[in-house]
């Protein structure tokens, strides 16, 4: 692997942002192509942080810093891979269901999914069952990601499930959920598509989801 995809990944794992944008730029002055300094540079930084954070080798602020650099170093990727024509994977919709205010998973999730290069549109949080639906309309989205913190608020994902499989939409949408009181078995009990326990699962899973 060229010394410079190496280099990304290394310092996009430390969460060095300023220093991941100046080398994608390095490496796209070298000639590299904006597909191979996203799969070999950047996406590889992520997947190493997301299996660490799996294993509890890293926690919550090192996973936010490095999604940060991640984040950096795709929005300067973002003019060459458009002109290179390397599509996102997907469009996915996320947000915390109603009544409820956690958000702090529900970002890690979406930038993990952003990791993968799945396109993520945020609906916030204390987000109304319409309010996926509508989103999920409007950009075209395929995937529809759920968190929950409360158990008070996990009864809210039905709804938002039922919602969006009665719709005009249902046969191309698939639905994720997760969050801490969230188990596979209340996943086949509301008819979810997926359920993911942490947030590198949920990026894998997403990529399943969109094939
Ligand atoms: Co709240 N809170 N909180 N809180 N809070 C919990 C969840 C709680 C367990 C604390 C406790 O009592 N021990 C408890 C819930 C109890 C229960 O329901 N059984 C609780 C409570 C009761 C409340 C309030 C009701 C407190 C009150 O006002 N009396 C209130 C509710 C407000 C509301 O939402 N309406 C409340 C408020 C808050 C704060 C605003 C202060 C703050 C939230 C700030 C924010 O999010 N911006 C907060 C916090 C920080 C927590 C704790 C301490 C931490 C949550 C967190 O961010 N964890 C939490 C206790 C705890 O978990 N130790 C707690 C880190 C985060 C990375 O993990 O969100 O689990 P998590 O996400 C994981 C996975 O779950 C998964 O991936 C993530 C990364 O691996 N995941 C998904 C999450 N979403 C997913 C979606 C997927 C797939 C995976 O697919 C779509």
């Amino acid at each position: 692997m060229s010394e410079v995809l190496n280099e990304i990944s290394e310092n996009l794992q430390r969460g060095k942002a300023k220093v991941v944008v100046e080398l994608v730029q390095k490496a796209l002055d070298e000639g590299l192509s904006p597909g191979t300094i996203l799969e070999e540079g950047l996406l590889a930084g992520m997947n190493i942080i997301g299996g660490k954070f799996k294993a509890n080798e890293v926690f919550v602020p090192e996973v936010l810093v490095a999604a940060r650099a991640m984040n950096k170093g795709t929005e300067t990727l973002k003019p060459a891979l458009a002109a290179a024509g390397v599509k996102a994977k997907g469009t996915a919709v996320i947000g915390t269901v109603k009544g409820d205010l956690h958000d702090i998973g529900k970002n890690l999730v979406k930038m993990m999914l952003e990791g993968k290069g799945i396109e993520m549109v945020d609906v916030g949080v204390d987000v109304p069952a319409e309010k996926f639906l509508e989103a999920a309309r409007e950009h075209n989205a395929t995937l529809v990601c759920c968190s929950a913190l409360l158990t008070t608020t996990m009864g809210e994902i039905k709804p938002v499930i039922d919602l969006i499989k009665s719709s005009d939409i249902a046969d191309k949408v698939k639905i994720m959920i997760g969050g801490a009181p969230i188990t596979q078995s209340f996943c086949e009990q509301v008819g979810a598509d997926s359920y993911a326990p942490d947030a590198a699962s949920a990026a894998e899973s997403a990529i399943q989801l969109l094939a």
